[in-house]
């Protein structure tokens, strides 16, 4: 990767996206993104999980890795941890994030960890050939649901305000510049900023374009991103669906809290103002 490289598009790799899937709408959006904010390639990871949208990380001139299926968000977590100098981008499809990586949401909210998370909801899973997955409304035909899904769907934006995550929003692959927009807010947070991406899986439809056109609407203009009540009351609207920045609130990181241990336990071994090494505190346990 060269260093005054500022294009984010991975020309080597083409995407392997059916034509008209709301995806190539969030590659777009995320390549606008770093473009607008000029991160280093070789200072930004992109992490993914497995599903149609595990193949993000595959189309973006940054370092990569696609994981397992929901463990993009402990695997983001470790890499965060130890290089808090990186940019860190963890893509998830509905299955992979609210499904098997279900468990993962909460703690990564809890910790607060630095990470920008898109959750790419299409209503199915993609890859696997349209069975049912979290999101997928009551009613609907899918593979696994031949006379209709009997469950409810997720309801994934009062989800994220109730394990208090410090950024939350929404976007659709329909309107890609205010998609762009929001992940340029969403990586400038300082903690865990999730955003809820609606982008129709074109092949085994659940989520159709024109239906979702109908029901966008943006945020009123006077809503406060600070005031979670709020933030809950408009995330609970199933039509209009909302877009736009949900809530925001600045706490410390994970990496600020892992600071602030280690200057502590540090601290605890001094004496006459000297600080130990950390071989040397290791050694008085051998
Ligand atoms: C542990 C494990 N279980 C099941 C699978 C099979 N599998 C692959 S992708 C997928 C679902 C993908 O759906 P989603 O996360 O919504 O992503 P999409 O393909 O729609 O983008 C499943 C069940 C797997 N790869 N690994
Ligand atoms: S199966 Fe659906 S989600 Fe997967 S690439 Fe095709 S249109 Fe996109």
């Amino acid at each position: 990767m060269s260093t005054a490289s500022r294009n984010y598009k991975r020309k080597q790799i083409r995407p392997v996206w059916c034509s008209g899937c709301g995806n190539y709408g969030v590659l777009r959006a995320v390549e606008k993104a770093l473009e607008e904010l000029q991160v280093a390639p070789q200072q930004t990871a992109v992490i993914s999980g497995i599903g149609c949208s595990g193949r993000f990380s595959h189309y973006l001139n940054v370092y990569a890795l696609h994981g397992t299926h929901g463990r993009a968000l402990p695997i983001a977590t470790g890499v965060k941890t130890a290089r808090p100098d990186l940019t860190v981008l963890v893509v998830g499809g509905d299955g992979d994030s609210l499904g098997i990586g279900g468990g993962h949401l909460p703690h990564a909210a809890r910790k607060n960890v630095d990470l920008t998370f898109l959750i790419l909801d299409n209503n199915t899973y993609g890859l696997t050939k349209g069975q049912s997955s979290p999101t997928t409304p009551w009613g609907c035909l899918t593979k696994t649901a031949p006379y209709g899904s009997p469950e409810d769907a997720l309801e994934v934006l009062p989800i994220l305000l109730a394990y208090d995550a410090s950024f939350v929003a929404r976007a659709s692959s329909v309107q890609i510049e205010q998609m762009a927009r929001i992940i340029t807010e969403a990586i400038r947070h300082p903690g865990f900023a999730v955003l809820h991406i609606l982008t129709p899986c074109v092949t085994y439809p659940v989520l159709a374009w024109r239906q979702l056109r109908e029901r966008l609407r943006p945020l009123p203009e006077d809503h406060r991103p600070g005031d979670r009540a709020a933030a809950l009351q408009l995330a609970c609207s199933r039509d209009p669906l909302y877009t736009g920045i949900f809530y925001r609130v600045e706490k410390p990181t994970l990496d600020e809290r892992l600071q602030q241990l280690h200057q502590s336990a540090l601290r605890r071994y001094s004496s006459n103002g000297k600080t130990p090494s950390i071989p040397s505190i290791m050694e008085r346990y051998l």
